[in-house]
């Protein structure tokens, strides 16, 4: 049989993973990435964007062979650490021991290092070609470069991943609608920057306004929530923090339209963030240059054109990145993907059906869980009966570790599905709420009694093997 060909839509951080691992098993793999190449241009706007990186992505990337030149540009991160308003702050750790931590990667870094492993696999990577428009029944596509100059190319089969603005999602909409829903969260994103360095101006500041607590933990998420709207930072190996603050778009303060300018930004970051607000030192210049991102999470009825086109990562189900999920599960996508083409080369309806049939569930289970967890970061992080739940949850785990494990770990340190997880996690929180029963003191509820009951309502968990 001739060596089966396959092209790629998007060059970003899932297509080139995919196509790095579709080219090792065997197929001959272009992609068509609309950017120029990252490793020459030097990374668009030369801001460095940071991403969590979580199990599931981490286990992709073993399976490519990628996992330790990965980890050696990234930095570990133990856990959340919570910055209250009265400018305390504490760690939550993620899981037990440093064997449960989760990773800082750039963004850049990251999808340059998976080109060139794509590259060294033999795919044949096309950059500034931006997909224009395909035609599923003449099996072709048109590409537009920077310059406007368009070419067709053939493409029997076409696989998108070209994120959540996906243009081969709308081509494909236009031939057969895929029942797409994009439902808006309501709350947008900008990014801002903590130099490195600046640890010890705010130090000096910190010291003349008589605070105790100094430098920010590089080994560590932190998180400033205020209730409604909040600020994350993650760490970069070079010492400085990429910063998100996330608010509502519209409505009353504070929102984004309710902070048009820098100067009212400033302000607000001035009574709200204090802490952070002189770890940023070009706050005005960072705030009116980045733009704002919109947050939505995505729905389609189908992923798939027959066994012409398939959409993957987030062009098939983008969600709101409050779990840290949204890469991870679109690198889990990958390896699923590949193995089932690896099977069955010569059937892509098949394949690309069950391939949708398997993934699904799962995309449907992190989208309702990262909404979930977005609610539970901004508003509840210090709730006190959050931290309750919380407290239980760990005792009973310490106690029945066969019978109860943190949805939170389920999803970020197992490769147990995500709709398991989000399953179990509702059985779970279930029966947290009703051994509370309203009290915020998890050290009254008697342990034995409660074990005991847990063991009755819930059959153990699977067998976990660790990556
Ligand atoms: P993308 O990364 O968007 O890549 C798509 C590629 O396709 C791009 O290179 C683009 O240039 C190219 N392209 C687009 N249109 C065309 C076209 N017409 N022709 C050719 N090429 C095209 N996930 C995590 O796991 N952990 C996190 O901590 C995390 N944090 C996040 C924070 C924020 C604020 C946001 C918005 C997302 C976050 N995510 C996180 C989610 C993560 O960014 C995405 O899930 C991930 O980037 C999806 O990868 P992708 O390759 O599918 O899409
Ligand atoms: C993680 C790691 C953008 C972003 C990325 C994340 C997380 C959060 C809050 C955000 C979730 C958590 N989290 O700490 O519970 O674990 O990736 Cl906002």
């Amino acid at each position: 049989m001739a060596q089966a060909s396959l092209t790629l839509i998007g060059g970003g951080l899932v297509g080139a993973l995919l196509a790095q691992q579709l080219a090792r098993r065997g197929f001959q793999v272009d992609v068509f990435e609309k950017r120029p190449d990252p490793r020459k241009a030097g990374f668009l706007g030369g801001r460095s964007i940071n991403l969590a990186l979580a199990e599931r992505g981490l286990q992709a990337l073993r399976t490519a062979g990628l996992a330790d030149e990965v980890l050696t540009r990234a930095v570990m991160m133990r856990g959340r650490m919570v910055h209250t308003r009265d400018g305390r702050s504490g760690l939550q750790r993620y899981g037990v021991d440093d064997s449960e931590v989760i990773w800082s990667v750039s963004r850049g870094t990251l999808n340059m290092l998976l080109l060139d492993a794509a590259e060294a696999a033999g795919v044949r990577l096309h950059f500034g070609q931006s997909l224009a428009r395909a035609d599923f029944d003449q099996r072709n596509i048109r590409l537009i470069d920077e310059t406007g100059i368009t070419r067709d190319v053939s493409a029997p089969v076409v696989i998108g991943a070209d994120g959540a603005g996906s243009a081969l999602r709308a081509a494909m909409n236009l031939h057969t609608p895929l029942g797409e829903r994009v439902e808006p969260l309501g709350h947008a994103y900008k990014e801002l920057e903590i130099p490195p360095g600046s640890q010890l101006s705010a130090q000096l500041l910190h010291a003349a306004g008589g605070h105790d607590q100094f430098a920010l933990e590089p080994h560590a998420l932190h998180i400033w929530p205020r209730g409604g709207y909040m600020c994350i930072a993650l760490p970069n190996t070079e010492g400085s923090f990429t910063v998100t603050l996330f608010l509502p778009a519209h409505g009353p303060h504070p929102s984004f339209s309710s902070l048009p300018t820098s100067e009212a930004a400033h302000a607000f970051f001035g009574e709200d963030f204090p802490d952070l607000l002189p770890l940023i030192p070009d706050f005005v210049q960072d705030y009116s240059a980045h733009p704002v991102g919109g947050l939505s999470t995505l729905y389609l009825d189908r992923w798939h054109l027959d066994g012409r086109a398939l959409l993957i990562g987030d062009a098939a189900h983008a969600i709101v990145p409050f779990h840290g999920q949204g890469m991870n599960c679109g690198f889990e996508d990958t390896v699923v993907l590949a193995d089932l083409l690896a099977a069955n080369p010569g059937d892509t309806a098949d394949v690309f059906a069950l391939f949708q049939a398997i993934r699904q569930p799962n995309a449907d289970a992190i989208a309702a869980m990262a909404i979930e967890n977005y609610i539970e970061m901004r508003d509840s992080v210090a709730d006190p009966a959050y931290l309750a739940k919380r407290e239980l949850g760990a005792l009973l785990a310490e106690r029945a570790p066969e019978h109860f494990m943190a949805r939170y770990r389920m999803v970020t340190f197992t490769h147990l599905p995500y709709a398991y997880a989000f399953e179990r996690g509702r059985a779970q929180d279930q029966l947290l709420q009703q051994l509370l029963r309203g009290s915020t003191d998890a050290s009254s509820i008697d342990l034995t009694a409660a074990v005991t009951t847990l063991l009755a309502t819930l059959p153990p968990l699977p067998e976990l093997r660790h990556g």
